[in-house]
């Protein structure tokens, strides 16, 4: 497919992929072999899911990741893996390592939902990081053995703090959601800066949850999902939504635009979802009905995506689909 929009990131053109199915009129498809990592790969795991991937050395490995690797006891633990095609996963029996943090905040307590973010020649971990309650812990690595960890980003409680691949008016730049220590019946999108990556500041409001009447699926809370990224027409984001129903929260995930320069300013956002909870793999599991994005890897000059996914807090999918095609269906269906 010819990419009529500039999309920045590096080359990757063996990125996993799987055509659109004939007859489907979907934006964004689910691969056919979902989920593509089971809730018992490790031999202490009770489920795997809300996890990120990067391109990472190629020919030795092609992809790392960070798992978010609950176990048995149900406590929620980070490991790292690796993979050549990045769909089959060798995803490592310890834990992550983390070393140099403050030793009032290098105490681990708990960890999920990861993200990782290349900003120049380091990985940026960012993660849901149990300290008085959640909020954002941040960790460096160049070789996905040692992470280095930095101070934790916010106070807490916060969730979902995902880092853009570049520096931004010359700073870091973070979106996250402000929360409770709960299970948050609120939240809105916010974006800060850091010249460090260790003092946070310039927050700026990002979005809402749309009213009930506009687009259900994101009415209750909204929280970023993978690193954003790049293209001409903006920043692509994908962000997931939050729908209370009577039988409970159902999570579904769409894309929004945010202005390359000012990313705080949304300048399209979409009213339908692109995947809402639907496969038996998404619909049953330890929590029902969610899906969460927490990573992507695209090809620049094809266009091609394909974004990771937990299903039901037990499993990992991934779904693929074409940035143009992705930018469009924003634009045309945005409820702003
Ligand atoms: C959120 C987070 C996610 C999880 C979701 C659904 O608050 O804990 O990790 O996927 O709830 O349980």
């Amino acid at each position: 497919m010819e990419c009529k929009y500039k999309i920045e990131g590096e080359p990757l053109p063996d990125m996993p992929w799987q055509e659109r199915p004939a007859g489907s009129n979907e934006v964004l498809w689910r691969y056919s072999a979902n989920p593509i990592i089971g809730r018992h790969a490790l031999s202490t795991s009770n489920s795997i899911f809300n996890s990120a991937v990067v391109p990472f050395r190629k020919g030795e490995y092609n992809y790392a990741g960070v798992f978010r690797c609950d176990d048995t006891n149900r406590r929620m633990r980070i490991h790292v893996g690796f993979s050549v095609d990045g769909l089959k996963w060798d995803i490592r029996e310890e834990d992550f390592r983390l070393t140099g943090a403050d030793a009032e905040v290098g105490e681990w307590v708990y960890g999920y939902d990861p993200r990782v973010a290349k900003i120049g020649d380091k990985y940026y971990v960012t993660w849901c990081n149990g300290y008085h309650g959640p909020t954002i812990g941040v960790a460096w690595t160049e070789d996905f053995e040692t992470f280095h960890q930095q101070e934790n980003a916010f106070l807490p409680y916060n969730r979902n703090g995902v880092l853009f691949p570049r520096k931004i008016n010359g700073n870091f730049a973070m979106l996250s959601r402000p929360s409770d220590t709960g299970h948050t019946a609120f939240g809105d999108i916010f974006y800060s800066e850091s010249p460090d990556m260790e003092f946070w500041g310039r927050h700026r409001h990002v979005m809402s949850p749309a009213p009930f009447e506009v687009s259900a699926w994101q009415c209750m809370k909204i929280g970023a999902g993978p690193v954003p990224i790049e293209t001409s027409e903006g920043w692509l984001l994908f962000y997931h939504g939050v729908l209370r129903s009577c039988n409970g929260y159902v999570y579904a995930f769409g894309s929004a635009l945010l202005d390359r320069e000012q990313p705080w300013k949304v300048t399209a956002r979409s009213g339908p979802y692109l995947i809402s909870p639907r496969e038996l793999y998404e619909c049953t599991g330890d929590v029902p009905n969610v899906t969460f994005p927490c990573a992507a890897l695209h090809d620049p000059a094809t266009g091609r995506i394909a974004v990771y996914y937990g299903c039901a807090d037990t499993v990992t999918g991934v779904a693929f689909g074409y940035i143009p095609e992705i930018i469009d269906f924003t634009k045309k269906n945005s409820i702003l």
